[in-house]
């Protein structure tokens, strides 16, 4: 309860709290580039874009981690795509854009998307929905969380975000605008990575021929740096 309230209040901020982690922490691919000093436009409003942020430091899945951010899914319903992902992979890259929402293909991984496009052959619910995929296979058929429905997404506002991970429980929360959308319990470490708990983890974002301007909004983020740091072969920019 008490992390609602404290999500509760850090939403009345959300438009108006400084960021305590900075934009400048991420290495930009694609689309991608620093809107402000606490956010970055994934895509621009424009057809077959595609952006990713991917955050510098690798990250040790054996500790907690808390990531707090707004997304901004852009302000077209009826004609927008293609949503934002999060992914959590071993290496810096991005999957498979667009309809892959950035995880595509990547094994092993694990990402956690905010859809605002129906994909009929993926299996998308015509409602912009949350779900959680493993080692990019994106049909829903294999999805371990959701696809969970949600209200239209895509009406030009930030929406709080803050995804929570607890090594003790094995717990993945995803909360949205003050909502549990995923609460996926699961030995992420043992079972996904192969004991293997160090991983990057970054944010995409695209659009096909239905578009959206989308952001992510950096509000604060709690994490165990990785001991060892993985060698980084990333095309994108600092
Ligand atoms: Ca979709
Ligand atoms: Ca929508």
């Amino acid at each position: 309860m008490r992390t609602f309230l404290t999500l509760l209040l850090l939403s009345l901020f959300c438009t108006s709290a400084s960021a305590q982690s900075s934009v400048e922490e991420f290495r930009l691919g694609g689309t991608a580039r620093i809107l402000n000093d606490e956010c970055i436009r994934l895509t621009p409003d424009m057809p077959f874009a595609s952006g990713s942020a991917w955050y510098e430091k690798a990250i040790d899945l054996n500790q907690p981690f808390e990531i707090t951010v707004c997304l901004v899914l852009g302000k077209n319903d009826e004609m927008g795509a293609d949503g934002i992902g999060f992914i959590f992979h071993p290496i810096m890259r991005t999957g498979y854009r667009g309809e892959g929402m950035g995880f595509a293909g990547l094994v092993p991984s694990l990402g956690i998307e905010f859809d605002t496009y129906q994909n009929y052959y993926l299996g998308d619910p015509p409602e912009d929905h949350v779900a959680i995929n493993i080692n990019g296979q994106i049909h829903h058929a294999a999805s371990i969380t959701g696809p969970t429905p949600v209200k239209n997404l895509e009406d030009g506002n930030k929406h709080l975000l803050w995804i929570n991970w607890d090594p003790i429980e094995k717990q993945l929360l995803v909360v949205l605008d003050g909502v549990e959308r995923a609460n996926l319990k699961a030995n992420i470490v043992a079972e996904l990575f192969g004991g293997n708990s160090t991983v990057f983890w970054g944010v995409t974002a695209a659009t096909g021929r239905k578009t959206n301007f989308q952001d992510i909004c950096i509000k604060k983020l709690t994490f165990a740096e990785a001991e060892v740091q993985p060698a980084v072969d990333f095309g994108g920019r600092k």
